[in-house]
């Protein structure tokens, strides 16, 4: 029987601590609610009821963190961890639009709308919520509203002050696991990544070409703040040199810097030195994206970003595999912002198999779990590799297995080393870049060897204004339009017209805008192909503003 009282003091409380001020609309988009700071208190409390609530029907611990990644610094976020360390399931994200969204009246009913749907009896469970945030001014405030929802219905918070998101995620699976994915708190976090670092990089730390330096942009955030405890367990195994690290208000949080602004600029971020042909990263606002860069000689930008760790790490891992001589199959997803070239690479010099998702972390991971290995990445850097429990298995199995030869057991160690050097859980800057960084040694390459296995195609992204971008509809991982009517044709006749001509359309989820991605054999054809697309999208769409302007 449920307690009433509990959510009668939630309700109380909604209605004196945080009231709800704001009239807009908000929606539980691809990484929750993400607006500006001053209108998100009520939503934070709430998202502390539903926290609890979603705990009691999971038994299980469930995780918030109140962050809004790259965004500028007057915006903020929250987004709810599932019991699995991933994203809240899609089926309860309306149930996270409901509460942030109802009168403050209501808000008694719909808990007990939600307590009666999925039946939950069990509402004197003193759940346990771990609540993270990242480093914006406003982050405190919002994260003790978060606290404040969970109290209300007599749920156990647990602050875990400011930690990146993949932290929070890592933490939330230990501790639903029992410890068995590691130590619920920084501390195990850092000794599990980087014992598996030094375990693999072993005493020879340059190697090749591979020298154990690497120029980190910590984009004035969380991500900056957390690398210098890593520093100190990495020792001299890894030179860490770490710029834009003014953390907490000073304004500069993601500004003309960190994994974002470097992938949709194509250019170095402020505040690093540009030496040539020095190996530089970036992560982003709450460190769960990372990309590569350098300088080259003649002082040309390369970029290396998320297609390109995905061929890395995939490449390695099915040499990895190979060694072991066991069987497991191992696939790559990709989302329809994946260059072409690094498709063709997979598909037909690595022969491993491509699937296509959309976008967004939690249908990337989604489609990861068909392989036993499932590596996948958003071409902005937001990815990881996760395992089956059927490959941890023989993995272990493997390292006692008498009938394999010593070379086979070591590579089944090394697997399983490896696997504790990569957070599962969700895409991890820190450990994406540790894992770069273990292939580039092993390979003695450096970031230009890394660069040669495919050239990347010339590419261009676009935004269009239109009245709603709801009339944009997609299937087949977005890369097909399926409204309006004839835009899907358009966007094919004017894709043949260019070599390797690729184009697609899909309303973003974070932005009231239309996106426009195009690729082509040349710079100059890309450019083209994607204003023809967006003036397409502007006039079959509702365009709103001047219309895009195609280049001559
Ligand atoms: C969110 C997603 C990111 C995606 C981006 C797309 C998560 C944790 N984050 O930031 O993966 O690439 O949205 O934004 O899923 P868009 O819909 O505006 O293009
Ligand atoms: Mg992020």
């Amino acid at each position: 029987m449920a307690n009433n009282n509990s959510y009668r003091t939630a309700y109380a409380f909604a209605r004196e601590m945080y009231p709800k001020k704001t009239k807009s609309h908000l929606q539980y988009g691809t990484a929750g609610f993400r607006t500006k700071a001053t209108d998100l208190e009520h939503v934070m409390y709430r998202m502390g009821l539903l926290a609890v609530l979603r705990a009691r029907y999971k038994k299980s611990v469930i995780g918030v963190m109140v962050t809004a990644s790259h965004n500028p610094e007057p915006d903020n976020g929250v987004k709810l961890v599932d019991p699995h360390g991933e994203m809240l399931e899609q089926s309860w994200e309306p149930w996270a639009t409901k509460f942030a969204n109802v009168i403050d009246e209501k808000l008694e009913d719909t808990i007990n709308e939600l307590i009666k749907a999925f039946d939950i009896t069990n509402m004197n469970d003193r759940v346990e919520i771990v609540v993270g945030k990242d480093t914006r001014p406003s982050s405190p405030h919002l994260a003790k509203a978060v606290c404040d929802g969970v109290l209300a219905l007599s749920g156990k918070p647990i602050d875990y002050g400011i930690v990146t998101t993949p932290q929070l995620h890592y933490f939330v699976v230990c501790k639903n696991t029992n410890r068995a994915y590691g130590q619920p708190n920084e501390e195990g976090y850092y000794a599990k990544l980087t014992n598996a670092f030094k375990k693999i990089r072993g005493t020879e730390y340059t190697k090749g070409n591979y020298h154990n330096r690497v120029v980190y942009d910590g984009a004035n955030g969380v991500g900056a703040k957390k690398i210098k405890y890593l520093k100190e367990a990495l020792g001299d195994s890894l030179k860490v040199d770490m710029y834009n690290d003014e953390i907490i208000g000073s304004g500069k949080l993601n500004y003309m810097c960190g994994a974002d602004y470097v992938k949709s600029h194509q250019t170095f971020p402020n505040g690093l030195p540009k030496d040539k042909n020095v190996r530089c990263c970036s992560v982003d606002g709450d460190a769960d994206r990372i990309v590569y860069y350098y300088t080259d000689d003649d002082g040309l930008f390369h970029l290396m970003d998320g297609d390109r760790i995905a061929t890395l790490a995939a490449a390695y891992l099915k040499e990895l595999l190979q060694q072991t001589g066991i069987e497991l199959n191992l696939g790559l997803v990709q989302t329809a912002y994946a260059n072409g070239a690094s498709t063709d690479y997979i598909s037909s010099e690595l022969n491993v198999p491509v699937a296509f998702a959309s976008t967004g972390v939690k249908h990337l991971h989604h489609q990861a779990l068909n392989y036993d290995i499932g590596v996948y990445f958003e071409a902005n850097g937001h990815g990881t590799v996760i395992f089956s429990q059927n490959t941890k298995e023989k993995l272990r199995a493997g390292t006692r297995c008498n009938s394999f030869t010593e070379d086979q057991r070591q590579a089944c160690s090394k697997f399983l080393t490896l696997i504790d050097l990569i957070n599962e859980t969700v895409g991890d800057a820190i450990s994406d870049m540790l894992l770069v960084e273990t292939i580039l040694h092993e390979k003695g390459w450096d970031i230009s060897q890394w660069e040669a296995c495919y050239t990347d195609l010339p590419n261009r992204l676009m935004k269009v204004t239109v009245k709603d971008r709801n009339v944009i509809t997609t299937t087949d991982a977005e890369r097909i339009c399926l409204t309006p009517q004839d835009l899907q044709d358009e966007i094919d006749s004017l894709a043949a017209k260019y070599p390797k001509g690729r184009s697609f359309v899909r309303p973003s989820g974070t932005e009231d805008i239309v996106r426009v991605y195009a690729e082509a054999g040349t710079t100059a054809d890309a450019d083209k192909l994607a204003a023809e697309v967006a003036l397409k999208v502007f006039e079959l769409a509702g365009g709103i503003g001047a219309p895009p302007e195609i280049p001559q």
